[in-house]
Formats: structure tokens, sequence, C-alpha cells
């Protein structure tokens, strides 16, 4: 069925070892994306929504102990120890292979394999890379269809280029006791099995977009990214391309597509990516990005008219839910969309109110992107775009202001480093405690994080025209727990200042650890956020900062001697200033 001898032997050995009863090679056409709506709507894996309000849209079921990413079952599997870091589960990558060969034996047995040739990112772009997954979830094949440039064409490309990464995927039995997701970044490999959850089985995604990504791109010398990428146009119709890095469920989607306030005439949001960025340096010397994937597998739960008009306006057609709740006359419901009262939870229980939340926190919708109303025509331009920022940011309740710049590249890539954020339902563990999530890559950097900070750095002698590096936080509360910010949309008045200081052409106040806003360059006109709320959200408590600075210290220090001394001399930088001031 291919060309390319390497994926044929490949094809043949996994036929050999899991026992398919049918191999069916995914041409990425609209028949077949209908024929697996068919078969998934016949097997119970869809349940139809209300064709009349949501024509084209399906629910999906997960397995209830398959809900979410699982990090304690995600190993990166590098010939050495020391290359994965402390940042990864790790196995020595025979060990892996064997205990993945035992779960895989057979496993397809009275299942059909599919063969997903895909392309991660514009199919004519040099900065794209292939892949191709076998699975056994029709599932994975419709959200693959919705996700990445999926079938001939793909398989074309790889059969001209001859790489591509291997992704095997089951859902085996679906048993949380044989459950694992492995990395070969070595060999351009993944494994996964006993999942057909999210970023556990669409191997595009976090697997090969990010973890194989990242390690391949530190070698290649680009970059990888957990980053939505938007274009902020301003009324004099200039476009700046900002690329964002917040972790898992902390605001890329409702960013990417925001609509800017009514006072905001003239400007525009434009959506090229929501997740993941591609990054390399251009000849002009500026960054250059791609968002890999073709559509957005987006957190349901809180996604509205207020909050995410954009996100609405593209989910009322055409698209797969994942683990929501359903109204009385079949349309799709979650937590924050509407007062409506459900009739079914997202287990497919009659809905209980003390029973828990309808939707499940982490259920989603998977979409392709140019339904997405502020869709950038630039997501498909084979060269990307120039990003004019990175923006990195976490959940965090206390400590950290509103927005703070930069003073170079370094201070940047240690702001990215000491990012912190409160855990969300994203991943299968405790919810709510802060911990380091370093440029929101701790789940999916494929290799040791102080090389990958190392990486970073190597970019600051790259050129003169890189982006300016900032940070927010959107989730300050106050003594009543109250969110300080207003968020979401308002979220604008914020990115106007990083678009203004790119273009220098608004001041800032210097700070021990950057620089933030005068208070009267955040436009608060429409919003009632209190003057003196707008001056805590841009406080620095120097005495809090010296000890966050001392933990920072302490977690840098525990990759080691591997930790780039750039990076210390930058953290004891700013530990200086603290105490100076
Ligand atoms: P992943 O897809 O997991 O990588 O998540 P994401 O970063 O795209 O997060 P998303 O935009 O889906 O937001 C997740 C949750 O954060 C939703 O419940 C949003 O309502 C909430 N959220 C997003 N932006 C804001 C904001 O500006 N303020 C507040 N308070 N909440 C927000
Ligand atoms: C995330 O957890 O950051 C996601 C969802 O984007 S998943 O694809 O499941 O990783
Ligand atoms: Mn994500």
């Amino acid at each position: 069925m291919t060309t390319l001898k390497e994926l044929q032997t490949w094809i043949d050995q996994v036929t050999e070892l899991t026992q398919p009863d049918d191999i069916h090679w995914c041409d990425g056409s609209e028949e077949e994306y209908r024929g697996m709506a068919d078969l998934l709507l016949s097997n119970g894996g869809f349940v139809e929504l209300n064709q009349e309000t949501h024509p084209g849209c399906y629910l999906h079921r997960s397995d209830p102990s398959d809900v979410a990413r699982v990090e304690h079952l995600t190993f990166v599997c590098t010939s050495q120890e020391e290359d994965a870091g402390p940042n990864n589960n790790w196995l020595a990558p025979d060990e892996a292979r064997s205990r993945m060969k035992d779960l895989f034996r057979g496993c397809m047995q009275g299942r059909t394999m599919y063969v997903i040739p895909y392309c991660m990112g514009p199919i004519d772009s040099p900065l794209s890379r292939c892949g191709v997954e076998i699975t056994d979830s029709p599932y994975v094949v419709a959200n693959m269809k919705l996700m990445t440039r999926m079938g001939s064409a793909a398989l074309r490309r790889i059969e001209r280029e001859g790489t591509f990464v291997k992704g095997l995927h089951s859902i085996g039995e679906l048993d949380p006791e044989r459950r694992f997701i492995m990395h070969f970044p070595e060999d351009l490999e993944i494994q996964s099995f006993g999942s057909g959850y999210g970023g556990n089985a669409l191997l595009g995604k976090k697997c090969h977009a990010l973890r194989i990504a990242s390690y391949q791109a530190r070698t290649e010398g680009w970059l990888a990214e957990h980053m939505l990428i938007v274009g902020v146009e301003s009324p004099d119709g200039e476009v700046h391309y900002v690329a964002a890095a917040f972790p898992s469920a902390c605001g890329k989607t409702n960013l990417a597509m925001m609509i800017p306030p009514s006072n905001y005439d003239g400007w525009k949001i434009w959506t090229l990516g929501d997740d993941i960025c591609w990054m390399r340096v251009g000849d002009d010397g500026r960054l250059w990005a791609i968002n890999p994937e073709a559509g957005f597998f987006g957190v349901a739960p809180g996604t509205a008219e207020k909050t995410n008009p954009n996100a609405l306006a593209m989910l009322d057609h055409d698209a797969i839910f994942t683990n929501v709740a359903v109204t009385a006359d079949g349309q799709p419901w979650w937590e924050g969309l509407d007062d409506r009262v459900p009739a079914t939870d997202w287990k497919g229980n009659p809905y209980d109110p003390d029973g828990g939340p309808a939707a499940h926190p982490n259920s989603r919708f998977t979409v392709h992107m140019s339904q997405c109303p502020s869709y950038s025509e630039k997501a498909e331009a084979p060269e990307g775009v120039p990003i004019s920022a990175i923006v990195f940011g976490g959940r965090r309740e206390q400590l950290v202001p509103l927005v703070m710049e930069s003073v170079s590249w370094n201070h940047g890539v240690l702001m990215g480093a000491a990012m912190a954020s409160e855990t969300t339902a994203a991943n299968i563990d405790t919810v709510g405690v802060v911990r380091r999530d370093p440029m929101a890559m701790k789940p999916f950097c494929g290799y040791n994080f102080a090389d990958y900070w190392a990486h970073w750095l190597s970019f600051a002698g790259a050129s003169g025209h890189l982006p300016k590096i900032f940070h927010v936080n959107w989730f300050r509360k106050d003594s009543d727990g109250r969110f300080m910010w207003p968020g979401f949309g308002e979220n604008m008045r914020v990115l106007e200042w990083i678009v203004r200081r790119c273009k220098n052409d608004v001041g800032a106040v210097e700070t021990p650890i950057g620089r933030v806003p005068h208070p009267g360059d955040v436009d608060l006109d429409g919003i009632s956020v209190e003057p003196a709320t707008m001056k805590a959200l841009l406080d620095i408590d120097v005495e809090a900062w010296r000890g966050e600075l001392d933990a920072i210290g302490e977690y840098l220090e525990s990759y080691g001697d591997r930790t780039p001394a750039a990076l210390r001399v930058e953290r004891q930088r700013v530990a200086r200033a603290l105490n100076d001031a």
C-alpha cells in the first residue's frame, strides 16, 4: 500500500504483532470521515446530538477511567537516563519496548487497524513534519481528520521525504493498570496503549508535535512549544503576531480567539493556533512560526457567549464533543455554558445536581480550525508568521503581577523557566496545587529541561530581531477568593500594552523583577476595575518575591550541573536587585 519500504516494513511488523482482522489506509476524504462517523454511531462510540441545532455534531463518552492525560504513565525513553531529565519519567528503551510488546501482542484481534498518514503543519511548508499513526480506534481516526492534515497528500510527502514519526496506538482494554504512553525520541517513535483520550491517543498532538518535536527541534535548531499563536491587528491595519505559553487549561484557546472589548474600535484578533507552535529563525533574523495542528481540541467547561463567543460560534456544526452533558433535546451542554439544566451527565446517567458536575471538568470539543470566525488565512502560509512577542503565563492566585516584561532574552528565558501554575483537570492528578511548569512544557518536553533551557538561551546570539518576552497572570484573586482581573476579551487591554511595547510606543516602570505598565497605560475604559485594584495587580511585593527567587534557585539547582550557568547568573542578578530594593 506504500512505495516507502521503511513504512511498509513497519506496518508488516505491527500487523504480525497485533493481529488485526483488517487494515484500512486512511485517505483523509470526507466520505471516509462520514463512514467513520456512521461506524461509531452504530457501535455506540458516537451518540448523535440534535442534528437540527447541531448538524454534524456527535458526542463521545470515554471510559470513566480515561478522561485526561496521564503524566505518571508517560515516559521518555532515551538511551541515557540523564537525557530525559528529572522532568520526565524514564525507562531504558529495551525495557520499555519489551513491556509494550507484551501489551500490543494480539491486541487488534477482531479489530480493524487504521493507518493514518498525517502532516503536522501546512502540507507544503518546509517547517512541517510528518508522521504515521497506527490505531485501532475509529474515534481517533475521526479526531485526527479534524486535528491534522491527514491522508493521501501526507502519505505522498512522507514517501517523498522518507522520514516520518512512527506512532503505534491501541486502546487495548482501557484498563488503567495496562496503560502506558512511551516515547523514543532517538528513533522518532511513539507507543501508546490502553487509553483513547486526547493527548494519550491523538499521537500527532502532544506526543509528536511536542515531545518528539522538541527533541528534534533541539538537534535541528528550532523550537517546538506549547503556545497559541494570534495576530493582533491595530486600527492602522498593522498586525503583530504573538505566541503565548500557558499550561493546560490556563487560557490559550480563550486568548487565541478572543474578541476585543467594544471600546477597541478597529482592533482585531486573528487566530492561527490555540495549543502548539513551531518556530525557527528566518533569514531576516526574526522568529517565524507555524501551528502544526489543523484543529482545536478545546476545554468545553467555561466556554460561553460571554467568555469565548468565537468558540461557541464554531461549535454548532461538524464538531465532536467528548464527555460533555446533554440537554433533554439532545444539545451538548457543560458548566458555564448557560443556565439550562441538562438531562444527562457525561457518563450518560440522568443528571443529578448533587452528583458533581454534569460535564467532566476536562470535557473537550474537537473542531476544524477553519470553522473559527477569527481564523487567519496566514495559518496556511508555508513560511509561517513573524513573532513580535512571546508571552508566558500561569494560574497564580497570588504574587505574580498582571503583566511584566523581561529586560533581555536571557531574563525572558528565566521568566519562562521559573513559571509556576496551579494544576488543572487536564491531567489526572490533584487539581489546584502550584507546581513549576517551565514554558508550560513540564508534561511535554521530550528531553532534560536543563538542556532545553540551554537551547532557549542559545538563541540569544542568533539575531538582533528576536521577540520581546513577557509574563502575564489573569488569575490573581482577592481576599474573598474572587478574580481581580475580568479576563477573557478584556485581556486585550494587556495585549495592547504588549504590542505597544514591541513598537516602542509606550513606557514602563522598572522593577527588580522586570518592567510593568504605568497604571494609566492599561486602558480601563468600560470595565469596573478600581484604580486600587489595578495598582494591586501591578504591585511587586519585594519580600515575597525574595522568597520566590529562593524557590526558583532551588528548582534550577535540582537539575544539577546541567543547569546552564547563564540562567544561574540571571537569577542572581534578579535576586540582587530584590535585595537592593
Ligand atoms: P489546553 O487545551 O488544556 O492546553 O488549555 P488552554 O490553555 O487552551 O485553556 P482554555 O483557554 O481552554 O481555558 C481553560 C479554562 O480557563 C476555561 O475554563 C476558561 O474559562 C478559563 N479561562 C480562560 N481564560 C481566562 C481568563 O482570562 N480569566 C479567567 N478567570 N479564566 C479564564
Ligand atoms: C493539554 O492538556 O494541554 C491539552 C489536551 O491540550 S491533550 O491533548 O489531552 O493533551
Ligand atoms: Mn494543551
